[in-house]
C-alpha cells in the first residue's frame, strides 16, 4: 500500500469514528430571519418542486421549496401498494424484465427534460442502479410513463444524464461484465473478458418515448458519473471513472492504487454519426421496454433483441481520456459549458478542466499515450487550474448561474463555495452530516434558479427525534442568493437520496392534468355509467365490470362465484372532478387495493381460496358517506350451483328478480 492511500485511508477511517462517537456541536445556527425564509403560510404553495430520488426505496419522492413539505411519492422502480403499482393488472408490466417481475430497484439520479440546456419540465428520468433500467415520468400525471431495461449494462449509475436537447438519455454501466454469448467465465479474467458500455437512448421529441439508439463499448471499468457538455461543449459528454486499475477484488485498495484515474470524453455527435451512416455492429441482446398507454390506461411489454454496438478499435476519434485525481465521483459541467469540475473522493484538490483545452490539445494530438487504445490528454494541457484545500472527500457539483460553484464534502462534511474562474473558495458550511449529493434548482442546466442549494445527507445522528435504530436521512435548505450562504430548514426525507432535481414551479404546475376525460377512456374494460356495470362469467373466469361514485361501487351485492376463479374487478371511477379518487380492496385478497383517479379504470385480480362472505369497500375518503361505500361478494364452494347475480338497491340479488 503506498503512502498516499494509507493516508487517505487513516483519514477515512478517523472521520469514521468522529462520525460514530461524538458528532459535531448541533447547536443552531438558525436565526429568526432564516425561519421566515422558509415560511410557507397555509394555503399558499411553495415556489419550487423538489424530485427526490428515494435511493434503496425504488421510487422517486415531490417536496416542495422553501417549506420542505412532502407532497409525493411517484412509484417507479418499486411496487407501491398505496395505489396498486405493480399490483394492479394495468400496472403490473410496466415493472417487467428479462428476469420477470423485478419489484424493487435503487434508484438514485433525476434529470428534467431540457431544450436547448434549460429545464422545459415535460420529463423527468429516474436510473434504476439494480436490474439496469432508466424510467421516464410525465410531469403532468406525474405517473411513470415509461420503463426501459438495458442490456450489456450492470450497474447503471452514471444514469440518467441528457444532452442540451433531451436527444439523448445517457447511461453510463458501474460494473464492467462479460457481454455477448460467453458470460460464464472466471470473475479473474475481468482484463481480457469484461466491458464496460454506455447506452443512447433517444428520446422522442413530440412524445417522450425511449429507444436505445446505441451503444458505446469501453475497455472494462467502472463508470461512476456523468454530465452532457453545453454550449460550446454540447457535442460531449463527459464521465468519471474509477478502478482503471481493472481489479476484481478488494477494491477499496485495488482500485485506488493508481495515482490517478481517469474522466472520459465522448463525443457523441461523432458516435451518432457513425451510426447513422450504417456503421456500428448488430448485436443480439434481451431487454424489456415497458410502456403505459394513457388512452388504454395498460401498461405493455415489449421483449426487444437487438442492439448497434460501437467498439473502440472501429472507431478510434471518439473518446479522449482525461488524468483526474484519484477515483473522482462527480464529473460536472459548468453552465457555460466551458468547465468540467471532477471530484476526487480521496483528493485533496479539485481539478478544473478546459473544453476549450480540450478542443486544442485534441487537435495538436498533444496525448501522454494510450488506456486500452484511447488516448489519454496530458493532464497540464487540459487543466484550467485547481481549487486547493476546499475541504475533505469532494463528492459533487452544482452552479448557481453566477460564475460560483457548492462542491459537497463527505468526509468534512460541509458544502464549500468556489469561483469557478478564479478557483479561489469563497464560503463555507456546515451540513448535518456526512453530505452526499447536494442541488440547486437547475443547478445543473445552463440556467440555474440560483436561489436556494439543498444537502441531501447520509448521517442524521441527534438531528430527529430518535426512532430506533434506523433514522430519517436528512435534507438541509441554504439559502445562496447573498455572499453567504446560509442555513435556514431541516426536512427529513423518505428513503435515501442521492441527487435530487428542482425547478420553479410555475413551469408545470398548470399543466397538472386534475382528472381523465371518461369521454376519452378507451380501457378494454372499462364501464359507461352505472346502468352498464355488470358481472360476466367466461368459464373460471369472471369480470366484474364495476363503477365508483361519490358515494356506492355498483354492483355492490355479487353471488355466483366458485372458489378458484379468477375474478378481476375492473373498477370505473366516474366522478370528473380534481382530487377525488376511490379505492377499491377485498378481504383476505393477497394483493395491494387500488386507487382509481377521477376517469380512470384499474383492475384488480381475485383468487378466492375459500367459500364465504367477501367484504369489499372504498378506501380513500371521498364524502361524508365514504363508510357506507362498500359491499359483498359471496363466494360459494367449486361445483356448487350458486347462480350468478347482482346488483345494486332494487337490483340486488333476492330484493328484485333479474
Ligand atoms: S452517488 S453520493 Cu449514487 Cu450519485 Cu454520489
Ligand atoms: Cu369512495 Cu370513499
Amino acid at each position: 500500500m503506498n503512502k498516499l492511500l494509507k493516508y487517505a485511508l487513516l483519514v477515512f477511517s478517523t472521520f469514521t469514528i468522529l462520525h460514530s462517537c461524538k458528532m459535531k456541536t448541533t447547536e443552531s445556527v438558525v436565526t429568526g430571519t432564516a425561519a421566515t425564509k422558509a415560511y410557507v403560510a397555509p394555503g399558499e404553495y411553495d415556489e419550487f418542486y423538489n424530485f427526490v430520488s428515494g435511493g434503496f426505496n425504488g421510487n422517486v419522492s415531490v417536496y416542495g421549496l422553501p417549506s420542505g413539505r412532502l407532497l409525493k411519492m411517484i412509484p417507479v422502480f418499486s411496487v407501491f401498494p398505496e395505489n396498486g403499482y405493480g399490483y394492479s393488472e394495468e400496472t403490473k408490466a410496466m415493472l417487467n424484465t428479462t428476469a420477470g417481475q423485478v419489484p424493487w430497484d435503487d434508484q438514485h439520479h433525476l434529470s428534467i427534460s431540457m431544450t436547448d440546456g434549460e429545464q422545459d419540465g415535460r420529463w423527468l428520468f429516474a436510473n434504476a442502479n439494480n436490474t439496469p433500467r432508466v424510467a421516464r415520468i410525465d410531469l403532468t400525471t406525474f405517473k411513470t410513463a415509461e420503463i426501459l431495461q438495458l442490456p450489456n449494462s450492470a450497474g447503471n449509475h452514471s444514469s440518467p444524464y441528457l444532452t442540451e436537447n433531451t436527444e439523448y438519455v445517457i447511461a453510463g454501466t458501474r460494473f464492467a461484465v462479460p457481454i455477448g454469448e460467453q458470460q460464464d467465465v472466471p470473475i479473474s479474467s475481468f482484463k481480457e473478458n469484461f466491458k464496460s458500455t454506455i447506452s443512447f437512448i433517444s428520446v422522442d421529441k413530440d412524445h417522450g418515448s425511449m429507444n436505445i439508439a446505441f451503444q458505446i463499448i469501453l475497455p472494462g471499468m467502472d463508470l461512476d458519473l456523468s454530465r452532457g457538455g453545453k454550449g460550446p461543449s454540447k457535442d460531449w459528454f463527459f464521465f468519471s471513472t474509477y478502478n482503471t486499475e481493472q481489479a476484481n477484488t478488494l477494491l477499496e485498495v485495488n482500485a485506488s492504487e493508481k495515482d490517478k484515474d481517469f474522466i472520459v470524453a465522448i463525443n457523441w455527435k461523432k458516435a451518432e454519426e457513425y451510426v447513422k451512416s450504417g456503421k456500428g455492429k448488430k448485436m443480439k441482446v434481451e431487454y424489456a421496454h415497458n410502456t403505459f398507454d394513457e388512452e388504454t390506461q395498460q401498461a405493455y411489454s415489449k421483449i426487444e433483441n437487438e442492439v448497434t454496438v460501437l467498439t473502440l478499435e472501429d472507431y478510434k476519434d471518439m473518446v479522449y481520456m482525461i488524468p483526474c485525481a484519484k477515483s473522482p465521483h462527480g464529473c460536472d459541467v459548468n453552465p457555460t459549458g466551458e468547465y468540467i469540475v471532477g471530484s476526487g473522493k480521496l483528493a485533496a484538490l479539485i481539478p478544473v478542466f478546459s473544453f476549450d483545452k480540450l478542443t486544442k490539445a485534441i487537435a495538436a494530438k498533444d496525448f501522454e499515450g494510450d488506456y486500452h487504445g484511447i488516448p489519454v490528454m496530458k493532464y497540464e494541457s487540459v487543466l484550467h487550474g485547481e481549487v486547493q484545500k476546499p475541504g475533505l472527500g469532494p463528492l459533487h457539483t452544482e452552479f448557481d448561474g453566477n460564475g460560483n460553484a457548492y462542491t459537497s464534502m463527505f468526509l468534512s462534511s460541509e458544502v464549500v463555495k468556489w469561483n469557478v474562474e478564479s478557483l479561489e473558495v469563497l464560503d463555507r458550511a456546515p451540513t448535518f452530516y456526512s453530505i452526499g449529493h447536494l442541488c440547486i434548482p437547475g443547478g445543473d442546466t445552463k440556467k440555474p434558479w440560483g436561489k436556494y442549494l439543498i444537502a441531501y445527507n447520509k448521517i442524521t445522528k441527534d438531528r430527529y427525534l430518535p426512532t430506533g435504530p434506523e433514522l430519517a436521512q436528512s435534507a438541509q435548505l441554504y439559502d445562496i442568493s447573498g455572499d453567504k450562504m446560509e442555513l435556514i430548514l431541516d426536512f427529513p426525507t423518505v428513503g435515501e437520496p442521492h441527487y435530487a432535481q428542482g425547478i420553479m414551479a410555475s413551469v408545470i404546475k398548470d399543466k397538472s392534468v386534475k382528472f381523465y376525460d371518461i369521454a376519452k377512456n378507451k380501457h378494454k374494460y372499462v364501464t359507461m355509467g352505472e346502468k352498464n356495470a355488470r358481472v360476466v362469467r367466461t368459464g373460471n373466469r369472471v369480470d366484474v365490470y364495476m363503477t365508483a361514485i361519490r358515494s356506492h361501487l355498483a354492483p355492490d351485492n355479487i353471488e355466483g362465484v366458485y372458489v378458484g376463479d379468477e375474478v378481476y374487478f375492473h373498477v370505473t371511477n366516474l366522478e370528473q372532478d380534481w382530487d377525488i379518487p376511490h379505492g377499491f380492496a377485498i378481504k383476505n385478497n393477497p394483493n395491494a387495493e387500488l386507487l382509481i383517479m377521477p376517469g380512470e379504470t384499474t383492475t384488480l385480480k381475485f383468487v378466492p381460496q375459500k367459500a364465504g362472505m367477501y367484504p369489499f369497500y372504498c378506501t380513500d375518503f371521498c364524502s361524508a358517506l365514504h363508510q357506507e361505500m362498500q359491499g359483498y361478494l359471496r363466494v360459494s364452494p367449486k361445483g356448487s350451483n350458486v347462480p350468478l347475480r347482482f346488483g345494486i338497491g332494487e337490483s340486488a340479488p333476492g330484493v328484485a328478480v333479474k
